[in-house]
């Protein structure tokens, strides 16, 4: 049994875990106790990181071998790496020769280890002589790269985690980081428990989770941040609560901010915020003095925000006017105080810090700034890097879908899904000439496109490092050898860029002897990083490879021997006079408003325990639960209205595109607004690429969306048990029927409550005006078309019914096609493991409610434990009367939920809030 230090490949808090392994193989995950970004804690997602690298998990989806196809249309086949790696090269050289260095773009991602970034990179700008290299950071923190930028004078963000523990205010902005974020949330939780009187502000249009639970929620009409910025600044200055002396010893462009928020009053940004006047007024208040009664007294104040400011169309004003609150309040670079934008994915900040940006070069240097261009060349041996400004994520897909760019190579992002417009995507892919997918799954959509699939080794199986939010380096340590012949991405780049050398004509100085990417191991390429590192912001020469032994902060110039938590607390900033800078936008709204013809406005955004395109947390049932199956999420008065049960499927339709989904009831949602999760794989097609134009990231949290009824009739529902480790790979073998439905859904299910070994299965969810496949396709996959079925058929109205009970007595199977009333009931005892006995015969009447009345399971609520919302309830109802903390001790004692991982803190609290105990007189 060995164990290896390494970090979460999920989400940009960046918690260290250590993996347990055995025989080549993950055998378990735990929180590594001195890291210092989690001291051990893990989420629902970092918990379960084992299961999803079980072997009979990746087996069924993991891209295993090199593949391509034969042309267009044709199935991917097996090749050997040399055969693929010759054509890649050839390919992409001969596109070069015929149409230009630019005829290539490279399309990234912020889950790449530094040192893949670097490596990339260098093969883009260094030996292509390109800047088409982006990333889906452009999608993620390109707005707070910008903000930072312009405000502070270098992309850095200046507060850390302990700033969380030390703060009096926190004002949390366009974040649910009680799911997207929850091991930080946790010690946010620890915080106000230490300190009763700090206050929480979360600004947000949705009641998420973190909004309920904060002191203040503004539940803002979407976009309208920068009035809500203006007009606390506004208060700030009528109740002089700026700090003068700050503002005039250390930024510039206050006069003009003063000008242009005098028309922000907090009674106009009321309206048009949709907000209080009083909140507005209450909210600045906290920020400027903290929470302090004594008005003398000031902070400290730490914001944290994420894509609610970012994916917006003034997504660089939005943060330019709330790092203009910090620099007015003097809220910057001290204990407890400061701007703390959170990274969404593990290394964004990684790739910022090689330039892995179509506008940015190694080391947080300028394309656009000659002595930074010459810097790199330098450092490279190349007599010049290539000056032309690089194609933004949304601009490279349009010149691919133009014919511009030949060539795509895509490593580590799912952009056939994750990228808005959809339909600009599909046809980018479809028309450009020659589709390279470096990917770890085969299960991601953008595999459908890619001419080449080189197998990409992943969590786990690979050597680096990452940076996290508070900028603090982490090692990332391979425990177990990659699947089939995976490799590391670096180590494939490389390969590609060794045969280019041979191909490309040399941009590199007279003399130069060997290869630019000569690097034996990730050390090396990591210690040619940190050279470029020199002298610049994020200088890291003070620190070696055994050095990372120790996550560290960067920066760590030569000498020091630990890194920076805070910058800028000295007040001099990385602007060309030291200065921090003012920024005075005017407001613009939402790219798209709502009108009569599409009067709703959607919002997208995450679910607690999946991540993105669900290649990994979609593989274990355990964290399919709690979300369920995709919906558009609608006020419930607006059901009401309209006259839908949850459930109802329902045509959602932008200005772009259109796609069915069931509705489902939820306070968190204002009326005339909806949300859908971003894992919802169509839901790009809805969405626009609109975009802010200063930081090119699309405005994927709104688009204007008319939600009608839709009609149709021929549905069909099924679920079943099936052998161990088939499920994933029967799931993958229905997905090409699935493609003549109007709408389908299909995940793996699990038996609640049960260990991770149970049983696995899934659950499919069909529908279409006609009867679009035959049941018996589905009824075969799923084990349910011979042997001990219970069968009814009525073909005059196309009704099939098929149930299995086991040798046990339980039910292991349904299939309903025609009409599917009874799948709701039927799938909560397959899920509970009901013994069903003598009522076997009754599963085949298809009512919508069952034969004996048990109680649902409810909405999967804890993970770790497989606790619904029903059994919570229960206990709740019976509960000693007491407070909510001593109700809320009684659950956790009662049920186990919510003592192993936390995620679901928030959701019991607010049952604890809602579920008063049954007092009987
Ligand atoms: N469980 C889970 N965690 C994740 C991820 C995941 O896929 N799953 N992904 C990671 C990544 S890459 C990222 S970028 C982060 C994202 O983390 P977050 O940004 O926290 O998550 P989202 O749910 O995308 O959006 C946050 C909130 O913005 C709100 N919002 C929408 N419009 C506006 C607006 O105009 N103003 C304001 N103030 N708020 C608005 C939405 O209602 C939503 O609640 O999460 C990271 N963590
Ligand atoms: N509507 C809407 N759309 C959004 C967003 C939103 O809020 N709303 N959020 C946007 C944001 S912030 C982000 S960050 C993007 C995320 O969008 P994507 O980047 O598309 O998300 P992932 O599904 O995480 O894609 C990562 C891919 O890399 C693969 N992979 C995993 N490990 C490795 C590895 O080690 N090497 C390689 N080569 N591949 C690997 C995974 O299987 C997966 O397919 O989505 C954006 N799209
Ligand atoms: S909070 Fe959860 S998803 Fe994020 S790094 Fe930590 S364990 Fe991973
Ligand atoms: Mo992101």
């Amino acid at each position: 049994m060995a164990q290896t230090r390494s970090t979460c490949p999920y989400c940009g808090v960046g918690c260290g875990v250590i993996i347990d392994s055995d025989a080549g193989q993950v055998t378990g995950v735990r929180g590594d106790p001195e890291h210092p970004a989690n001291f051990g804690r893990l989420c629902s997602k970092g918990q379960t990181l084992h299961l999803t690298a079980a072997p009979a998990v990746m087996m069924q989806v993991r891209a295993l071998r090199p593949m391509r196809r034969a042309e267009r249309g044709a199935p991917l086949r097996p090749v050997v790496w040399d055969a693929a790696l010759d054509e890649v090269a050839d390919r992409l050289a001969s596109i070069i020769e015929r149409d230009g260095a630019d005829a290539v773009g490279l399309y990234l991602s912020g889950q790449l280890l530094t040192e893949d970034y670097y490596a990339f990179n260098k093969l883009a700008k260094g030996l292509i002589g390109s800047n088409n290299v982006d990333t889906n950071s452009r999608l993620c923190m390109s707005s707070a790269v910008a903000g930072y930028k312009a405000s502070l004078g270098s992309d850095a963000v200046p507060a850390c985690y302990d700033d969380i523990g030390l703060a009096k205010t926190v004002f949390i902005t366009g974040s649910n980081m009680a799911w997207a974020h929850p091991v930080l949330y946790r010690r946010l939780e620890d915080a106000r428990r230490a300190d009763p009187a700090m206050k929480v502000i979360v600004v947000d249009p949705r009641r998420t989770e973190t909004a309920a639970e904060a002191d203040l929620h503004l539940q803002l009409l979407p976009g309208t941040d920068v009035v809500l910025h203006h007009a606390m600044l506004h208060l700030m200055l009528w109740e002089g609560l700026v700090d003068h002396a700050y503002i005039q010893a250390h930024t510039s462009g206050f006069d003009a901010l003063r000008d242009r928020v005098r028309e922000f009053s907090p009674a106009h940004a009321a309206k048009v915020c949709g907000l209080r006047e009083a909140d507005i007024v209450m909210a600045a208040r906290w920020f400027a003095s903290g929470s302090s009664s004594d008005a003398g007294r000031r902070g400290p104040t730490l914001s944290l925000w994420c894509q609610g400011l970012n994916q917006s169309s003034s997504g660089t004003d939005k943060n330019t006017t709330l790092l203009n609150l910090h620099l007015a309040t003097g809220q910057i670079g001290q204990p407890g105080a400061g701007p703390l934008s959170l990274t969404g994915q593990p290394n964004a900040m990684g790739g910022r810090e090689v330039g892995g940006l179509a506008n940015l070069l190694s080391a947080h240097r300028d394309l656009a700034n000659p002595a930074h261009r010459a810097e790199v060349a330098a450092l490279w041996g190349l007599t010049d890097v290539p000056e032309r400004p690089g194609k933004t994520a949304v601009e490279m897909f349009q010149a691919a879908a133009d014919g511009e760019i030949k060539a795509l190579w895509i490593a580590c992002t799912n952009p056939a899904q994750s990228m808005p417009d959809q339909a600009l995507v599909q046809r980018a892919l479809q028309r450009c000439e020659f589709v390279v997918v470096q990917e770890a799954y085969t299960t991601a959509a953008t595999v459908a496109f890619a001419d080449v699939l080189l197998p990409a080794a992943s969590w786990g199986e690979k050597e680096g490092t990452v940076t996290n939010s508070e900028r603090r380096i982490s090692r990332v340590r391979a425990a177990v050898p990659p699947p089939g012949q995976a490799r590391a991405d670096w180590q494939i780049a490389v390969d590609v860029a060794k045969r280019l050398e041979r191909r490309l004509p040399s941009r590199r100085v007279p003399g130069s002897a060997g290869s630019m990417f000569g690097w034996a191991d990730a050390e090396a390429v990591w210690n040619e990083h940190r050279e470029t590192t020199r002298g610049r912001d994020l200088d890291i020469t003070g620190l070696d490879w055994a050095g990372l032994a120790q996550p560290q902060q960067w920066p760590l110039p030569a000498g020091a021997t630990v890194g920076a938590a805070r910058l800028f607390g000295d007040g001099v900033f990385a602007t060309s006079d030291g200065r921090a800078r003012f920024h005075a936008p005017a407001w613009r709204p939402t790219a798209e408003q709502r009108d009569a013809h599409y009067p709703v406005s959607l919002t997208t955004g995450r679910w607690r325990d999946q991540w993105h395109g669900t290649t990994r947390t979609g593989t274990l049932a355990r964290l399919q639960d709690h979300g369920g199956e995709p919906a558009v999420e609608m006020h419930p008065q607006e059901l009401t209205r309209r006259h839908w049960a949850p459930g109802t499927l329902v045509r959602v339709k932008s200005r772009r595109g259109a796609i069915v989904l069931p509705v489902r009831p939820s306070d968190s949602v204002a009326p005339a607004q909806a949300f859908i999760a971003m894992h919802a794989p169509q839901v790009n097609q809805l969405l626009g690429s609109a975009r802010c134009p200063q930081s090119q990231q699309p405005e994927l949290k709104h688009s204007a969306v008319r939600i009608d009824g839709v009609s149709l009739p021929w549905q069909l529902a099924a679920a079943a048990w099936l052998p161990a480790g088939e499920a994933l790979a029967i799931q993958q073998r229905l997905q090409p029927l699935l493609a003549a439905c109007s709408y389908a859904h299909i995940r793996p299910i699990g038996l609640m409550g049960s260990s991770p070994e149970g049983p696995v299965g899934l659950v499919l969810h069909l529908a279409h005006t006609t009867p679009a496949l035959a049941p018996e396709a589905v009824a075969e996959a799923l084990g349910l078309a011979d042997g001990a079925v219970l069968r009814y058929d009525d073909p005059r109205h196309a009704t099939q019914r098929r149930v299995r009970v086991g040798a046990d007595g339980r039910l292991h199977g349904f299939l309903y096609s025609g009409d599917t009333a009874a799948a709701g009931w039927l799938l909560d005892w397959l899920q509970q493991g009901q013994p069903v006995g003598g009522l076997a015969r009754a599963l085949l009447a298809g009512g919508a409610l069952p034969p004996v009345a048990r109680p649902s399971t409810g909405r999967a609520v804890c993970t770790c434990h497989g606790v619904g919302e029903t059994a919570i309830a229960e206990v709740l109802r019976a509960a000693p009367e007491g407070n909510d903390a001593a109700r809320l001790a009684h659950l956790q004692n009662t049920l186990a939920c919510g003592t192993s991982c936390g995620s679901c803190l928030p959701s019991l609290k607010a049952l604890v809030r809602q579920i008063q105990p049954v007092v009987i007189a």
